[in-house]
């Protein structure tokens, strides 16, 4: 058995103690065993976990808060901001118990605004955060593809299985059918085959004729030819392991005078060059995609609040640490400088609480 899941096993009798439901316990346990078993890839959050934590507190605090003639918002934010998810589940609990009511329900009768979807947003898990703004994205007329390509075109293989369980369980639809339902033609289709998950895990072994025929493969299917030949793309794009396409992009220029991301631009147009263009960016470096998201989000007077909101509430147990020192490196300003110039009031101070120090 893997030490993280014996950790876990060991564990769960200590959940007794806190007197919840039998169904809840398990889907808790459940909870923690998928999130140790998901961890392939390294993460670097700036919400780390309260090391004298005390649900019972703070659950007491954020009661005293919501009570609090004209809502006591900054408590909230200094509690749920400086807590993990599986802390604001503890939380929650402990809520319950004490308040007899939901506390999510409380905080949405008490918050209200761009405080309100960020803390409202804190309190799902990332995979059930990133299921919900994919299903805000297609739900109603019309398709929101600028949040839907950033947040299909940047997901891991692991952190789609996540979020295919959980939109099941929160919508009753598979993800798959609503992303290609909701979308038409090579999108449809480029969607379609990053949400089915089909992406190889990278090997250790570097199969430089492979590196070499993906290459002329991409290069032969678009600026070669007449017209590009998209489900080629799609396919290399869609299946083949990151390190190894890092590998192919590089090879990739001894054939074509134009890089990768040019030949994308020249080749392909609209939703389907911004896809091939986020996916070939995160590839080369996913947090500075992120950076630029961010840069791009706030570059003029006031924020792009959407794109802004979920960047920070989706990667802040994620990769945030890292985003940050992308933004810096890249922007000359830091993260945090930023968000301070372009928001204001509660709302702001949550982001900069969640951006957690300034570079
Ligand atoms: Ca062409």
């Amino acid at each position: 058995m893997d030490g993280s899941v014996w950790y876990a096993v060991r564990n769960f009798p200590s959940m007794l103690s806190h007197g919840k439901s039998r169904m809840a316990m398990v889907q808790e346990f459940l909870g923690q065993l998928t999130l140790q078993l998901g961890g392939g890839e390294p993460t670097y959050p700036t919400v780390v976990p309260e090391p004298n934590f005390d649900p019972d507190k703070d659950a007491a605090r954020i009661e005293t808060a919501i009570k609090t003639k004209g809502v006591d918002e900054q408590t909230i934010i200094d509690v749920l901001t400086k807590r993990t998810y599986n802390q604001r589940r503890e939380i929650a609990f402990a809520f319950e118990r004490r308040a007899k009511k939901d506390m999510i329900s409380a905080l949405k009768g008490a918050l209200s605004g761009s405080l309100e979807t960020v803390i409202l947003g804190l309190m799902k898990s990332t995979a059930q955060y990133d299921a919900s703004e994919i299903k805000a994205s297609i739900k109603g007329l019309g398709t929101d593809e600028e949040s839907l390509i950033e947040i299909v075109c940047s997901r891991s293989n692991a952190e789609f299985m996540e979020i295919k369980k959980v939109y099941k369980e929160l919508f009753k639809k598979d993800l798959e059918k609503d992303v290609s339902g909701d979308t038409s033609g090579d999108l449809a289709k480029l969607l379609l085959a990053l949400v089915e998950a089909r992406r190889a895990e990278p090997s250790s072994v570097v199969d430089n004729q492979k590196i070499d025929d993906d290459a002329r493969a991409l290069y032969e299917a678009g600026v070669k030819r007449k017209g590009t030949d998209v489900k080629c793309w799609i396919s290399i794009m869609t299946e083949r392991s990151v390190p190894h396409l890092q590998k192919v992009f590089e090879r990739y220029k001894s054939y074509s005078p134009y890089d990768m991301q040019e030949s994308i631009r020249k080749e392909v147009k609209g939703d389907l060059e911004k896809s091939f263009l986020t996916l070939v960016q995160c590839f080369e470096n996913k947090q500075l995609y992120f950076a630029n998201r961010l840069q791009d989000a706030m570059k003029s007077k006031g924020a792009k609040e959407k794109v802004l909101t979920r960047i920070m509430v989706s990667r802040c147990e994620v990769d945030l640490k890292k985003i940050r020192q992308e933004f810096k490196a890249h922007h000359g300003k830091s993260l945090y400088q930023t968000i301070a110039e372009h928001t204001k009031g509660d709302y702001q101070r949550a982001l900069l609480s969640l951006c957690s120090g300034d570079d």
